[in-house]
């Protein structure tokens, strides 16, 4: 059996669709899990869609990821700028981990300017709303398949 893309979301994205759209669009959290769903099985894989408030879940989650996944797309919220716990998480573990963004963090306030995950992570994707998840996944299978 092949195993899931694991789909693992930080702080505050539950609220998405609820405040902030001009910065994260209109989409809530669930619209996001149903697209990617729909993504992965295109490409022959399911999801494990999750999200957390917590940094120590959200560690928790790519150990099981290590054992439990194909691969690892992470939105880590804010923790992205913040959690050298979730950089070290994502260089303990075995599966592709690509870090993906709504927004274009680049282009924001500075302390969003640093990522402690991109250093750990396979790679980058940031600014395309939605489709920096489907851009993620999709870079996510290309890993597995070279
Ligand atoms: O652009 C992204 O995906 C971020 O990871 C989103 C994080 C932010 O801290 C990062 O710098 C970039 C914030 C997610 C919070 O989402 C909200 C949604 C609705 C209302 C308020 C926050």
């Amino acid at each position: 059996m092949t195993k899931p893309i694991y789909i693992l979301n930080g702080p505050n994205l539950n609220l998405l669709g609820q405040r902030e759209p001009e910065v994260y669009g209109h989409l809530t959290l669930d619209d996001i899990q149903q697209r990617c769903a729909a993504k992965a099985k295109d490409l022959g894989f399911e999801i494990e869609f999750r999200q957390s408030n917590h940094e120590g879940v959200l560690i928790d989650w790519l150990h099981d990821a290590n054992v439990n996944a194909s691969a690892v797309v992470i939105n880590p919220g804010a923790y992205t700028h913040t959690s050298v716990a979730l950089h070290d998480a994502v260089r303990a573990i075995e599966p592709p981990v690509i870090e993906v963004h709504l927004s274009q963090t680049a282009a924001r306030e500075d302390f969003r300017h640093h990522s402690y995950i991109a250093a750990a992570a396979k790679g980058t994707i940031s600014g395309f709303g939605l489709a920096s998840y489907l851009l993620g996944i999709e870079a996510a299978v290309q890993s597995l398949n070279t």
